[in-house]
């Protein structure tokens, strides 16, 4: 399967994604596909909707201590939902689909999801630090919000201005 990561300002990045109902070959396929184009873009998520299929998958491989991303610590997680939520964090977050632009963004502390994995075999996880702020983020995509839509409205003035001078300097160096 040939996979490419879809960028803002693509308007597919503003589907819903729709729940898996079938933890078949196509879906076994699309997870497999999208783990090494996540590490070899330097991802440490991604979610379906990324590479164009607007289904409720994501991937999440969060470094270790020593900045390593064993593949042992891959994520796989369909279909999740929030069950708990508590305190607040900000973390500065990038995204695949919004290359070379960090900024400050809010989140829950920690976090608890029910979700499936690629079997269809119900799990639940408790999660802080870097992985729950990666799982909040993810499950936006899901929604069709990104990180940047979470800006106030003078950053994301910024923002725009700053990301087409960016684009149009990626264009020019390809
Ligand atoms: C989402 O983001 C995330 O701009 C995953 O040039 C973000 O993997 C989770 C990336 C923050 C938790 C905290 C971004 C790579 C990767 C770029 C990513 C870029 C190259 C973003
Ligand atoms: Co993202």
């Amino acid at each position: 399967m040939k996979l490419s990561i879809v960028e803002y300002p693509d308007k597919r990045l503003r589907q819903k994604s729709v729940e898996v109902k079938d933890f078949d070959e196509n879906l076994h396929n699309l997870l497999d596909a999208m783990y090494p184009i996540m590490i070899n873009t330097n991802g440490i998520g991604l979610a379906a909707i990324q590479v164009a299929h607007p289904l409720r998958a994501l991937i999440l491989n969060i470094p270790d201590e020593d900045g390593e991303q064993p593949r042992e610590n891959l994520f796989e997680i369909i279909n999740p939902v929030v069950v708990k939520a508590d305190g607040e964090t900000v973390y500065q977050e990038g995204c695949l689909s919004v290359p070379q632009f960090y900024e400050d963004i809010k989140r829950h502390e920690f976090i608890t999801i029910n979700y499936q994995d690629r079997d269809g075999n119900t799990k639940t996880l408790d999660a802080d630090g870097l992985l729950a702020i990666a799982i909040q983020h993810e499950m936006d995509h899901l929604e069709g919000i990104l990180f940047i839509d979470k800006l106030s409205y003078a950053r994301r003035k910024k923002f725009e201005k700053e990301y087409k001078r960016l684009q149009k300097e990626r264009k020019s160096s390809k």
